[in-house]
């Protein structure tokens, strides 16, 4: 079949092609995905899904001048197929190459930068309000899935949009997956939607009697589509949208081309907040995808024809690690609950979930309530252990202050990917959690250099009485680590796992094993480092910093987070402040300043001088200094 994605550069290149030969570059469109993504990895199974839908909102619409939010923005390649950016996929998430999200600075067409989810309804509004400011006329459009609806955020937005009378258009792609089974009631009340007979057959006979009637049928099926209260009285469904103030359409048919068409057409010309329920199959046409969504969610590289993943068996990761102890701990203690924000597998709980279903608490996307809910379960005498990554956590900052840190509430933070995620760029790299907990009053954070570690921190974080928080990277302990001798956890003491002279390099977590890597290094050169794993990210420990003070002069502090606000700033104000250590020069070895951009995490490393050839290069400058 001739390959029309060739032909494809703009938007406009569709809008001349009929529903048959938009169905054909469909199918074309998936296999250009498959075949892409089966090389470099990404997110498969959501864009599988969102063929048809982008396809027909750009033949709809005109992107720039229309404006398509995409929350989340993991959904967003066939947009970026169909507005010229198909090369961009040979370097997707790469370092230099494109972005796996909408980036304001990539396209034109991409009208808001995402990554984070439920933002897009607000950000849609906001562009709709400044539209009609400026008396432009152009349309706005959010595209949000049923995962991402059950973020506050996404309400507070509907609630706004809802009210008055700005023309938006928010579609809900809902797939019935979140990255796992979507829950909550919201997902109840919309498969109520979909699949209540009732509703359906009287949505399809008045459709059907009203283009039954001669002539004037049709115009008065289109009309009543069009009014606003002739929806209303058509369309009983989805009346807790219309009642915050919404014309709600669907469900529609996502895979229906023609349908869609027709819908986003008559939508174009509807007065104010319009709501439209789309119905897609995540990984619709790859069966692999369809049967298991969740594990086709995002991939590493796979090999097409069984949807196997190309590298081995994935070794044992952090996450793993933690889900693993937690069981055990959870044997133990009765008190002890785990709670996701919509990420069972990717934090290492299903196991836990699986065995301890009551204990276990996916509360959605929705991190804020997440954290204020453990409070709850905290202030009744429980152990909540709060499970999020790194970058959404960002989202309860207020809520970890003001309803755990206030009141010093035996919460358990377990934050898995801090430090560099790598590929998913700077929405998503973990890399500011030290600085925004270590200023919270109460709060206890720990790093471990290893999995045996991570184990003894959450046994120490489960008899902790206040806020706690353990942090840990994406993926796997080193090998060298991972031999290393591990003891329990003392209050706030750190551990010497090299003696030295001259310089001490003090890590955190995982760059412990960075620090390792650069004395060997360094040894070669005639300098002898003091590694000491920092274990206590706060409060730190500042005894053992004095008892080996007198055989030092410089400190070095190595850490995957910003440096502004990290372990190395608080500990350098600590040692001015500290009359008997303030002549020791402390060097902070961490991020600067600026938004890391996606590609391989070692590389990352490297190129912020944070591997072991550069650490091991500044020590020695250090040293010379000194000379
Ligand atoms: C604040 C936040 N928390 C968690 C995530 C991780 N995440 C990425 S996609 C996703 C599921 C989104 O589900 P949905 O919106 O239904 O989209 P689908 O993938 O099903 O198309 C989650 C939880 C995120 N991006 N942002």
């Amino acid at each position: 079949m001739k390959n029309m994605l060739s032909n494809i550069s703009s938007p406009k290149d569709i809008k001349r092609l009929n529903n048959k030969q938009l169905n054909i570059l469909g199918s074309q469109i998936r296999s250009f995905l498959i075949d892409k993504l089966s090389r470099t990895g990404g997110h498969l199974a959501s864009n599988l899904g969102v063929v048809e839908l982008t396809l027909a909102l750009h033949y709809c619409f005109d992107t720039p001048k229309d404006k398509i939010v995409w929350d989340v923005g993991h959904q967003s390649y066939v947009h970026k197929i169909l507005t010229g950016r198909q090369e961009g996929f040979s370097n997707l998430r790469k370092c230099g190459g494109m972005s796996g999200f909408p980036k304001l600075q990539e396209s034109k067409h991409d009208c808001f930068g995402t990554g984070h989810s439920s933002t897009s309804i607000s950000a849609a509004l906001g562009m709709a309000t400044a539209r009609d400011l400026q008396g432009k006329d152009n349309s706005v459009i959010a595209v949000i899935g049923d995962g991402s609806l059950t973020g506050g955020m996404a309400f507070e937005a509907l609630n706004h949009a809802g009210r008055g009378n700005t023309n938006i258009i928010v579609i809900l792609n809902d797939n019935e997956m979140s990255i796992s089974q979507n829950v909550g009631g919201l997902s109840k009340y919309l498969n109520k939607i979909r699949t209540d007979k009732a509703y359906l057959d009287a949505k399809r006979g008045v459709e059907k009697s009203l283009k039954k009637i001669p002539v004037i049928g049709e115009p008065m099926y289109k009309g009543a589509r069009r009014t606003k209260e002739g929806l209303r009285s058509m369309l009983v469904a989805g009346q807790f949208f219309e009642e915050l103030g919404f014309t709600y359409i669907g469900p529609v048919d996502g895979h229906n081309i023609e349908e869609l068409i027709q819908v986003l057409s008559q939508s174009k010309e509807m007065e104010g907040p319009i709501f439209i329920h789309v119905k897609t199959t995540k990984g619709k046409g790859y069966s692999f995808a369809e049967k298991e969504p969740e594990k086709y969610h995002g991939v590493s590289p796979f090999v097409p024809s069984t949807g196997t993943s190309v590298s081995n068996r994935t070794p044992a990761t952090y996450s793993d690690a933690f889900g693993q102890s937690l069981i055990n701990i959870a044997k133990k203690n009765s008190k002890i609950l785990a709670i996701t924000a919509a990420m069972p597998e990717g934090t290492g709980l299903s196991d836990f979930a699986n065995i301890y279903p009551k204990r276990f608490i996916d509360v959605g996307i929705a991190e804020q309530h997440a954290v204020t809910f453990a409070a709850g379960l905290a202030v009744e005498g429980y152990r909540p252990v709060v499970a999020i990554y790194s970058s959404f956590l960002q989202r309860s900052y207020d809520q970890i202050l003001h309803d755990v840190c206030i009141q010093n509430l035996p919460v358990i933070f377990a934050i898995d990917r801090s430090g560099i995620v790598g590929e998913d760029g700077p929405t998503h790299q973990g890399v500011f959690d030290l600085s925004y907990l270590s200023h919270m009053p109460n709060m206890t954070i720990l790093a471990p250099k290893n999995y045996a570690e991570l184990k003894y921190m959450l046994e120490y974080a489960t008899c902790h009485p206040g806020p706690i928080a353990i942090r840990y990277p994406r993926g796997n302990e080193g090998k060298e680590v991972a031999m290393l001798n591990t003891n329990p956890i003392e209050y706030k003491k750190s551990e010497i796992i090299k003696e030295g002279k001259e310089v001490a390099i003090i890590a955190v977590g995982k760059m412990v094993e960075v620090a390792l890597a650069s004395a060997e290094l360094l040894k070669k050169q005639g300098i002898q480092p003091y590694v000491i794993n920092a274990r206590f990210v706060k409060p730190m420990d500042i005894d053992s910093i004095r008892r080996i003070s007198d055989n030092i002069t410089h400190i070095v502090t190595l850490e995957d987070n910003m440096a502004s606000g990290g372990y190395g700033e608080c500990l350098s104000i600590k040692l001015k402040k500290t009359y008997d250590l303030n002549q020791l020069k402390v060097h902070n070895l961490a991020f600067p300043d600026e938004f890391i951009d996606h590609g391989l995490v070692d590389n990352i490393y490297a190129k912020y001088k944070l591997d072991k050839e550069s650490v091991a290069k500044t020590v020695v400058d250090i040293v010379n200094s000194n000379k």
